[in-house]
């Protein structure tokens, strides 16, 4: 019996990275878009992590015909009043450059606005909406998310997006300075899947029963 396959439906190589580790030890055969490149990009119009990730799980299951996931996620910042929030990627876009944001850049203009802010007002949180979507219209979803500090300047270079700048209470490190294996223990996309384990080994289970 072929092992169940899934498409991963982002175009972020720390994201595929990070979900390749997190399902290594379940029997799934795992797709990214880097494998259906004559899928465009899948605007992200929702007001909410989780309404992207459902809409983006479920056009790449319509258009693979396969079980789609689909990672929405970002950064909440209390002090400002939780911006980034779902325009993270996004956050430094410039209309006068049509390249998009480097990470750099968006984690460069969060530290501009928060200069002069003190540590103790610094809290932040990753938040991470997972979906499963299935060709025949079941939806699953699951949260997670991680809570931290964004630091006066970056340090580290490992994970992605905004971990240079996010510092965790638990290691005192950024996220950026963490191992991956660390980052993978407690991060807010970690979280939401393990919140979707059960439900992936069951269809993993219920995949291997010979079909009559
Ligand atoms: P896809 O839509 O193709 O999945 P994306 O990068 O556009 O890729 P999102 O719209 O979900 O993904 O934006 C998430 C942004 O939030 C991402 O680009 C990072 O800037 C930030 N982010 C999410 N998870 C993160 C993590 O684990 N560490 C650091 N930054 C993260």
């Amino acid at each position: 019996m072929p092992p169940l396959t899934l498409v991963m439906a982002t175009h972020n190589p720390g994201k595929v990275r990070e979900l390749q580790a997190l399902l290594r030890d379940l029997e799934v055969r795992l797709l990214s878009l880097a494998d259906f490149p004559e899928i465009p990009e899948i605007p992200e119009k929702g007001a909410t992590f989780r309404d992207n990730a459902r809409a983006k799980a479920q056009e790449v299951a319509r258009l693979t015909k396969l079980p789609a996931l689909a990672d929405d996620s970002g950064l909440e910042v209390a002090a400002l009043e939780g911006r980034p929030g779902v325009l993270s990627a996004r956050y430094a876009a410039d209309l006068t450059r049509p390249a998009p944001p480097t990470d750099a850049d968006n984690w460069g203009k969060l530290l501009k606005e928060l200069a002069g802010i003190p540590w103790e007002r610094r809290q932040a949180r990753f938040v991470c909406e997972i979906a499963l979507a299935f060709p025949d219209g079941r939806l699953y979803t699951a949260r997670g998310e991680c809570t931290g500090i964004i630091a006066l300047e970056p340090k580290g270079s490992q994970g992605f997006g905004y971990d240079p700048v996010f510092w965790t209470p638990e290691f005192e490190q950024t996220m950026a300075e963490l191992p991956p294996e660390v980052k993978n223990r407690i991060s807010h996309r970690a979280r939401a899947l393990a919140a979707l384990k059960e439900l992936l080994i069951s269809l993993i289970t219920e995949n291997r029963k010979p079909k009559t």
